[in-house]
């Protein structure tokens, strides 16, 4: 590879986990069920298909609790990261991370949502946890809300469709806040807020059978806006507590494209990309897309607002822009159009691009246009927090050569280099499962993303032994060098 101009001096390499596809210790010192903890497995997922993976009962959650041992719930929901932090963080030490994106279990730290005062284990495992970071001179970037809602709100309230989670949410950021002060300063409050429409359970306890007939789309929308008054005002609070923190939103980048040039083909992927951009234009500009507010009027939705809603949103905006983008999606309008199957957002078949083992299109170029789009609409800096490759690495007499996933990291990198040099401003880049976890859509071990390989099968066997994949020493190198030796 011939050398390329380096990186921004401070670019923020670094890789990116959650609380509840990595800890495990799901029901461990005071930690209450989340609602990612009643989440089934559902075997051998072409695609991210999160409807049947979702399909929630009583009884699956009763199970998940009473520890049914079926292949449907991995023994650990994770890779015992809770225990096994120390030795994590110094392999990404090893690898110089500038900062590593993890989440803040929201049930470990009020293990039903509503406690009396906060679990103290809890609270003390993260300080531990942001030490050891500081310890390595890693810049802890944290997500609030990344799947591990207390269950209790949502057997409670149903989840976000309540008032009172905004109340229980603030209180436990703020608690956050407030013991972190002097370690974090770089936070996200919901992860991947756009996806409440397509799962709404794990992202905001919000299970569709619980609504009124003909509501669930009302209570979803209703619950969107209340997380989004929910990150205005822990954005507040946060930046009168921390003095130079910085707050952003979190966005699934769906970039689109026209499968021809048809105009109801452009039309249909305008609006998907439109709709895309306004649960970040709600958090960047502090107020709903006129042409959001139209639609919503035209399904008959109404959003309750209490009188200060609009004036707290429009005055705690966000800093920067966060997103995770993995593939590009191309829409048609056409009936004969092969349709990738499984899964409504994925679109139909892009003829100019492979794909992975779960049908996700491998668009490099597609991560420049997402950064080139999102820096014009909102001038704001950019940080991309989850990019990277699930694949079925196999391991070989001890080694892991994942050359496909170096192909991979290489390529996206050097189009968001391309789209610096055009002008964006980028803070960083964390890649999604810096170590292998469980997959969010499929909870499979299976679909790996790190650059470390864990010891573990689909149904949580294994001895969570951790060994460098080829791309270990690759990305130390590109790190090294700041994306000059790629
Ligand atoms: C995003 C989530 C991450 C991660 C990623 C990869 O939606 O924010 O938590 O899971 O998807 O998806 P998966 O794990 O299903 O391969």
């Amino acid at each position: 590879m011939e050398k390329s101009l380096p990186f921004p001096q401070g670019f923020l390499w670094g890789g990116a986990i959650a609380a509840n596809q990595a800890e495990g210790a799901w029901n461990v010192d005071g930690k209450g069920p989340s609602v990612a903890d009643a989440i089934t497995w559902k075997p051998n997922l072409s695609v991210k298909d999160y409807s049947g993976h979702m399909a929630l009962t009583d009884e699956n959650i009763r199970d998940a609790f009473e520890g049914k041992n079926d292949a449907r719930y991995p023994k650990r929901r994770g890779i015992d990261f809770y225990h096994h932090y120390k030795d994590d963080i110094a392999l990404f030490a090893e690898m110089g991370y500038k900062v590593l994106r993890v989440s803040i279990a929201w049930s470990r730290i009020f293990p039903t949502g509503e406690d009396s005062a906060p679990n103290e284990a809890g609270l003390q495992f993260y300080e531990d946890m942001f030490r050891e970071l500081r310890r390595h001179n890693i810049e802890p970037l944290v997500t609030l809300s990344h799947y591990e809602m207390p269950l209790a709100l949502s057997e409670k309230y149903n989840g976000w469709v309540h008032r009172n989670v905004v109340d229980a949410f603030v209180r436990f950021s703020n608690v956050c806040f407030d013991r972190y002060k002097e370690l974090v300063r770089y936070w996200l409050t919901f992860n991947e807020i756009d996806s409440i429409h397509r799962h709404p359970f794990t992202t905001a306890g919000i299970r569709e059978e619980k609504s009124a007939p003909g509501k669930a789309q009302q209570d979803i929308y209703q619950g969107l806006h209340h997380q989004f008054v929910a990150s205005a005002l822990v954005t507040r609070y946060c930046h009168a507590k921390i003095p130079g923190s910085q707050v952003g939103c979190m966005l699934t980048k769906l970039t689109t494209y026209p499968h021809s040039c048809r105009p109801e083909d452009v039309e249909a992927t305008l609006k998907k990309n439109l709709e895309n951009y306004f649960y970040a234009d709600v958090q960047v500009f502090g107020e709903y897309p006129p042409l959001i507010l139209r639609d919503l009027a035209r399904r008959d939705i109404q959003i309750q607002m209490q009188a200060d809603d609009r004036r707290i949103l429009k005055d705690h905006t966000v800093d920067f822009v966060s997103f995770s983008y993995y593939m590009s999606m191309t829409e048609s309008t056409q009936p004969d159009v092969e349709r990738i199957p499984g899964n409504t957002v994925l679109g139909v078949k892009n003829p100019y691009l492979p794909a992975s083992e779960w049908g996700w299109q491998i668009d490099p170029v597609g991560l420049k246009i997402s950064l080139l789009e999102l820096y014009d609409r909102y001038q704001k800096p950019l940080f991309i927090v989850e990019n990277g490759l699930g694949a079925k690495d196999v391991v070989e007499n001890g080694e892991i050569h994942d050359s496909y996933r170096i192909d991979y990291f290489r390529a996206h990198f050097e189009q968001t280099l391309a789209a610096i040099n055009e002008g964006v401003d980028v803070m960083g880049f964390t890649t999604w499962g810096c170590i292998d976890i469980i997959s969010a859509g499929t909870s499979q071990m299976s679909k790996r993303y790190g650059f470390i390989y864990v010891d573990q099968d689909d149904e949580g066997n294994g001895t969570l032994k951790r060994l460098k994949k080829d791309s270990f020493w690759w990305y130390k190198k590109v790190i090294a060098s700041n994306g000059a030796d790629m």
